[in-house]
């Protein structure tokens, strides 16, 4: 459900909370944005033209077309927050014949420097924990994938896969994990809570780089590692550590999350979220729904064409 233009202010870009009329040139704009631009202009915003009235007033059916459209757009997303509480991330399909089912794909990418957890993250998500008795991987070479899917449906209709990509952190794959910053609806983007110097990495070259090479919008997750051994320090370190990823998180607004994959600590949390962000950003959402339908019919004209033999 993506935002009406006429309820966003010419200005500003943004949803109306205010809406005033302009008289003079018809046209409605954010009470606030509308009394700056007045202060330093003769003119109209939209038309450019001279103003011989500035005189505006309350738009209350605009206002109240737009608050009616919040609340639905808040109750849909309610619902599907609601809906998707209850599924689970499986290694398989859940049943055979959702195969023959419209299938929306999400990508994530899980970044980060050398080190910080990717591996073990992706990977332990199939069990909530990484398990004690399990070897720890060797530093990934190049990239790993890894597939999971969703034991429901989304609008009781889309069967979901996800695509976990794990690149290398090293800077000697630089080039083969560019493309994973591109083609992806969500980063997860990982520091080692007890590597102040993963975090610096993080600001400074990887999370630059998603700017710099996304095509697409792109929902973002800082992710702090290593909970269980975070906790182990000093106190004067948590509270430094805490405030710089607070700072980072808080200048790009990213939603921050802590997790341990040893203790299984907010493992299934950190995904349902991200994918439930995905769901609810219409940017992302209409295009893999409009592209898992026209599989689904390109699969069936397949079917139906008469061999040309
Ligand atoms: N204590 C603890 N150690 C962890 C946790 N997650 C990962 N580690 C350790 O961190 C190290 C690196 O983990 P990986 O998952 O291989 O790191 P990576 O980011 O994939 O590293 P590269 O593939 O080299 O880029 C391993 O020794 C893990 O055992 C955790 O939650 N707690
Ligand atoms: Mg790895």
């Amino acid at each position: 459900m993506s935002i009406p233009d006429e309820y966003l202010c010419p200005i500003t870009r943004d949803v109306m909370k205010n809406p005033v009329l302009l008289i003079e040139d018809g046209y409605s704009y954010e009470e606030n944005a509308l009394k700056s631009w007045l202060e330093n202009h003769n003119t109209s915003p939209m038309t450019n033209n001279f103003l011989k009235n500035r005189t505006f007033i309350s738009n209350r059916a605009l206002k109240s077309l737009i608050n009616d459209f919040l609340s639905h757009k808040r109750i849909t997303s309610e619902k599907l927050s609601r809906e998707f509480l209850s599924f689970k991330i499986l290694t398989r399909r859940p049943y055979v014949d959702w195969k023959s089912k419209p299938t929306i794909t999400i990508i994530l990418s899980v970044l980060g420097p050398c080190q910080v957890g990717k591996t073990i993250l992706s990977q332990c998500l199939q069990y909530g924990h990484w398990p004690a008795n399990m070897p720890i991987p060797p530093s990934t070479i190049g990239c790993d994938l890894l597939f999971y899917h969703l034991s429901k449906l989304f609008k009781e209709q889309f069967a979901v896969a996800l695509r976990l990509n794990d690149p290398s952190g090293q800077d000697r794959f630089e080039s083969v994990t560019n493309l994973y910053f591109r083609q992806c609806h969500g980063a997860l983007f990982l520091t080692d809570m007890t590597n102040p110097e993963s975090l610096e990495r993080l600001e400074q070259y990887w999370y630059p780089r998603l700017k710099q090479l996304s095509i697409n919008p792109v929902e973002v997750i800082l992710v702090c590692t290593k909970l269980d051994l975070f906790e182990k320090q000093e106190p004067v370190y948590r509270e430094a550590y805490l405030r710089r990823v607070e700072q980072f998180a808080t200048k790009h607004q990213i939603p921050i999350v802590h997790v341990s994959a040893y203790r299984g600590d907010n493992i299934e949390y950190l995904f349902k979220r991200m994918i439930i962000q995905i769901m609810e950003n219409d940017e992302l959402i209409d295009p893999l729904v409009t592209q898992a339908l026209s599989c689904v019919k390109q699969k069936s004209v397949k079917k139906t064409s008469p061999c040309c033999l």
